[in-house]
C-alpha cells in the first residue's frame, strides 16, 4: 500500500499587496457601517495599505452585484468584499434582494474569477443582525475580509 499523503494547498492570511474593493450599501446603515469598520480593520491589521483600498457605497444590496461586476471586471482589484444587510422584518422584499444579491455576486466571481467574500447579512430580525454587526456573533465583516485575503492567497497558489 502507498505511503503518500495527498498534496493539501491552503490559502493563508500573510499575502501582501492587496488590492481590494468593497461594496457597501447604505440601506440599513447602522449595520452595515459597523461591518464596513470591521472588515476595514481587519484588511489593516494583515497589511493591507489604505491607499489599495477602494470603497464604493450603493443605495441597496440589490445593487452591489453590478457594481461588483464592474470593480472585478476591471482588473483592478485581486478581491471585492460585499458588505450589506437584508433584513425580513415583514417585507416580501427580502427573498428578492437577498436572493438576487447572492446570485449575482455568485456569478459575477465565476465570471471574473475574483473572488467576492460575501458580507451580507441576511437575517430575520434587527437584532441577529446587531448581533453578527459586532455584537455577541462577531463581525461578519471582518470575517469577510478574511476570506478575502485568504483566497487570493490560495488562488495565487493554485495551478494556472
Ligand atoms: N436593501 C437592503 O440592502 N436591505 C434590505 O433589507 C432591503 N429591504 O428590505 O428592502 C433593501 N431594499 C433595497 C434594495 O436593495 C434596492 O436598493 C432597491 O430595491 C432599489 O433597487
Amino acid at each position: 500500500m502507498s505511503t503518500a499523503t495527498p498534496q493539501i494547498i491552503e490559502g493563508d492570511l500573510s499575502v501582501r499587496d492587496l488590492r481590494i474593493a468593497c461594496v457597501a450599501a447604505r440601506f440599513n446603515d447602522f449595520v452595515v457601517q459597523p461591518l464596513l469598520g470591521g472588515a476595514l480593520d481587519a484588511l489593516a491589521r494583515h497589511g493591507v495599505a489604505a491607499q489599495n483600498i477602494l470603497v464604493a457605497r450603493v443605495p441597496g444590496a440589490f445593487e452591489i452585484p453590478v457594481v461588483a461586476s464592474r470593480l472585478a471586471a476591471s482588473g483592478r482589484f485581486d478581491a471585492v468584499i460585499a458588505l450589506g444587510a437584508v433584513i425580513r422584518g415583514d417585507t416580501p422584499h427580502f427573498d428578492y434582494v437577498a436572493g438576487e444579491c447572492a446570485a449575482g455576486l455568485a456569478e459575477v466571481a465565476l465570471r471574473t474569477g475574483v473572488p467576492i467574500a460575501f458580507g451580507v447579512l441576511t437575517t430575520d430580525t434587527v437584532e441577529q443582525a446587531m448581533d453578527r454587526c459586532g455584537g455577541k456573533d462577531g463581525n461578519k465583516g471582518a470575517d469577510a475580509a478574511l476570506t478575502a485575503i485568504e483566497t487570493v492567497s490560495l488562488l495565487r497558489k493554485l495551478p494556472t
